[in-house]
């Protein structure tokens, strides 16, 4: 196999030694010069690489060639089974460094030393799409990180929303078959707005609090770098005394939450697919790393048995306000893997996978997890020496006796493969470093029931709404109101106006003033009374927290001939300043000469560079330039929907033409650039993001 290594990973290095113990890799390094010589898989050189062997030039081709056999072979076998859900990822690596030692509530090794470094692997995905599927669906991220700390991988299998749809695990394939493609027809894919999904969920109301997160503008992340992510489950920390305390885990994105709004979502997915990938790779290549703190909000059994809501229940969340997360270390995603399918698709995350000093909770989804994830892993991967990959293989010495079975590349040597054995041969069992379950008594009769206080199903959903800014509820309507006007059975429309009127009252009449219902229904039966005393907690919108910064955006500048140079290098070098980025959008993509003679390079011709792939928008022209771009509909596009949107608007003067060609009435947020305090207040507004209040007037 001809292999070329760029740099020296450490996934490689291990890669690099199982070859060169397993098969002699360097055998086949047969150089000339410094172009390897292609062999097949066996190591043989192959002479001919582009025409199979054949009796005669125009003959039938023969079975005996065995280097297009290998070769078509090993092609027709390169796709493993997607992932049955969280298909579409992306992933990257980094480390999470520890603040300080948690020795008090936990024995895990990783929370011992403060400013010590554990390397990590991360996963971010969408849930209902397959591989091939665009970034901008509306969908839960999947947030899958890997320690691979001293004491074993430790698996943090979390989404970017804190809470689930369902109670049981046993629920689950229900859930997935319903918001995957309609198996009649095999569509519509990645998304929820069919039938099957709002029959099921209209039915399950323990769901209605995860509706309203999902409806939210949290499952339209503008980036994977600016959303938070949630281990969902109630854990158990462990300390060396096996003491026990709850907690629950919580990142928090360095750069802030952002989301991007359904028009844009829409109009994202046909511009650029490849969205919130291209996001983080061009990120983490031009190093700027992007960064989380893990937070911990810690309890304990006493404040569990207070709580309003039962803590094994994944359809609740503490507010933040009741228990404050405080942050215990930070990750940081600094290095794209070497392969994608190596590392990203063979990555196998598992919940059960967790070290010494961290536990499960009997909340009974995390349990089925638990179950689940191992069976998924041996399906997609093939063996069960799944953890032979680098990516799956821990870090830290280990020794088992587990051996044999598809493709072992980690073999024991030595006569000695079972345990007790009488030679003193093999690893023993460690009773003080190994991991122990917390010793929970249980005396319980064995039954197939949901708890009394899974219950109430409204409350906290009530409470999300309820602590959502103007914008983010009418966004919520919004959202509602689109899918289930995709809905083609009108009872499936009425049930789920019929809860909603169970979580708020208002928002059960504009949907179904929305959808056109003629009456409204009676709300939902609801098996315990939503409580209207739930205290809204500001900690659950986006807006409300905002970064009021501009790094890590990007502003896309609409340049044409005869533009003027020196304001837009001023108007890049205040945006460098902010640790934003500048593109640059032309009517060619070779760029524009400007009035100064300055040949400006462009990043995306128009049509290649909507204003939706960026985060607030400059229109740099000439009197020409404007003239002729308001003949493109592109150009206009770029305009009106940066303003519909609700995105910061910087002009120049000569731009007017284009700006009222698209329909903009200036307001706050369509500033004047003329010079270099316009320029600063430019920045200064973009920190805001969007000017929501324009959005009555252009309804989003
Ligand atoms: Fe799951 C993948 C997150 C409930 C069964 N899940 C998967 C991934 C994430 C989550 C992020 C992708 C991992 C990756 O990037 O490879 N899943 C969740 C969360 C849940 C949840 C936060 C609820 C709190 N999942 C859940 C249940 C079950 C599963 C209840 C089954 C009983 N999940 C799976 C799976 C997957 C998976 C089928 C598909 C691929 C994989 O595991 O590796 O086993």
């Amino acid at each position: 196999m001809a292999r070329t290594t760029k740099h020296k990973s450490s996934t490689a290095a291990i890669h690099d030694q199982t070859l060169h113990r397993g098969a002699g890799g360097e055998l086949h390094q047969i150089a000339e010069g410094d172009t390897p010589v292609m062999t097949t898989a066996q190591g043989g050189p192959v002479s001919d690489d582009q025409n199979t062997l054949k009796a005669g030039a125009r003959g039938p081709s023969l079975i005996e060639d065995f280097h297009f056999r290998e070769k078509i072979f090993h092609f027709d076998h390169e796709r493993i089974p997607e992932r049955v859900v969280h298909a579409r990822g992306y992933g990257a690596h980094g480390y999470f460094e520890t603040y300080e030692s948690l020795a008090k509530y936990t024995r895990a090794d990783l929370f011992q030393r403060a400013g010590e470094k554990t390397p990590a692997f991360v996963r971010f995905s969408t849930v209902a799409g397959s591989k091939g599927s665009f970034d901008l669906a509306r969908d839960v991220r999947g947030f899958a990180v890997k320690i691979y700390t001293k004491e074993g991988n430790w698996d943090l299998v979390g989404n970017n929303i804190p809470v689930f749809f369902i109670q049981d695990a046993i629920k689950f394939p229900d859930l997935i078959h319903s918001v995957k493609p309609e198996p009649d027809r095999a569509f519509p894919q990645a998304q929820s707005a069919h039938d099957n999904f709002w029959d099921f969920i209209s039915l399950t109301p323990e769901s209605m609090h995860m509706i309203m997160w999902v409806m939210s503008d949290r499952a339209i992340p503008r980036s994977f770098r600016f959303m938070e992510g949630f281990g969902v489950h109630t854990f158990r920390f462990l300390n060396a005394k096996d003491e026990s305390t709850f907690v629950k885990f919580i990142w928090k994105p360095k750069l802030g939450l952002q989301s991007v709004v359904w028009n844009e979502a829409v109009k994202i997915n046909g511009a650029d697919p490849d969205f919130h990938r291209r996001d983080l790779w061009d990120a983490i290549q031009s190093g700027n790393f992007p960064e989380w703190e893990l937070c911990v909000q810690l309890f304990d059994q006493d404040f569990a048995d207070s709580f309003d809501f039962d803590v094994l229940d994944p359809t609740k969340l503490i507010p933040e306000e009741v228990i404050k997360p405080v942050p215990v270390g930070r990750l940081v995603l600094d290095r794209m893997p070497d392969n994608f399918f190596a590392e990203t698709e063979q990555v196998a995350f598992m919940t059960q996978n967790v070290p010494p000093g961290i536990d499960f909770s009997n909340d009974p989804l995390l349990q089925g997890r638990n179950f689940s994830y191992l069976d998924t892993q041996l399906k997609r991967l093939g063996s069960p020496n799944f953890t032979h990959i680098p990516i799956n293989a821990p870090k830290c010495p280990f020794a088992h006796f587990q051996q044999d079975g598809h493709m072992a590349m980690r073999n024991p040597v030595g006569r000695t493969n079972y345990q007790p054995n009488s030679r003193g041969e093999g690893p023993r069992e460690d009773p003080t470093r190994g991991f122990r379950s917390f010793a929970e008594e249980i005396e319980a009769p064995k039954v197939r029931l949901r708890a009394e206080s899974f219950a109430d199903h409204y409350s906290q959903a009530r409470q999300f709404f309820n602590s959502q800014t103007v914008t983010e509820q009418t966004h919520i309507a919004m959202a509602l109101t689109f899918e289930l006007s995709k809905v083609e059975e009108p009872v499936i429309r009425e049930r789920m106006v019929a809860h909603l009127l169970n979580i708020d009252e208002a928002l059960g009449a504009a949907v179904a003033d929305k959808l056109g219902l003629e009456k409204l229904p009676k709300p939902a039966d609801a098996a315990i009374a939503p409580r209207d005393d739930l205290p809204a907690s500001p900690a659950l919108s986006i807006i409300e927290n905002g970064p009021m910064s501009f790094a890590g955006r990007k502003l896309g500048v609409l340049v044409s001939d005869g533009c003027d140079a020196a304001l837009l290098k001023k108007l890049q070098a205040a945006i460098g300043k902010e640790g934003a980025t500048v593109e640059l959008v032309a009517p060619k993509v070779g760029g524009v000469t400007a009035a100064d003679g300055t040949r400006l390079p462009a990043h995306n011709m128009i049509d290649g560079g909507p204003s939706v792939l960026f985060d607030a928008v400059a229109l740099l022209l000439s009197p020409e330039g404007a003239g002729q771009l308001t003949g493109e509909a592109a150009a206009r596009d770029f305009v009106a929907d940066a303003f519909a949107h609700c995105k910061f608007i910087g002009f120049t003067a000569e731009a007017m033409p284009l700006l009222a060609k698209a329909g903009v009435e200036v307001d706050e947020g369509v500033m004047p650039l003329d010079d270099a305090g316009a320029i600063a207040g430019f920045v200064q507004s973009c920190r805001k993001l969007r000017l929501w209040a324009r959005e009555p007037s252009v309804k989003n």
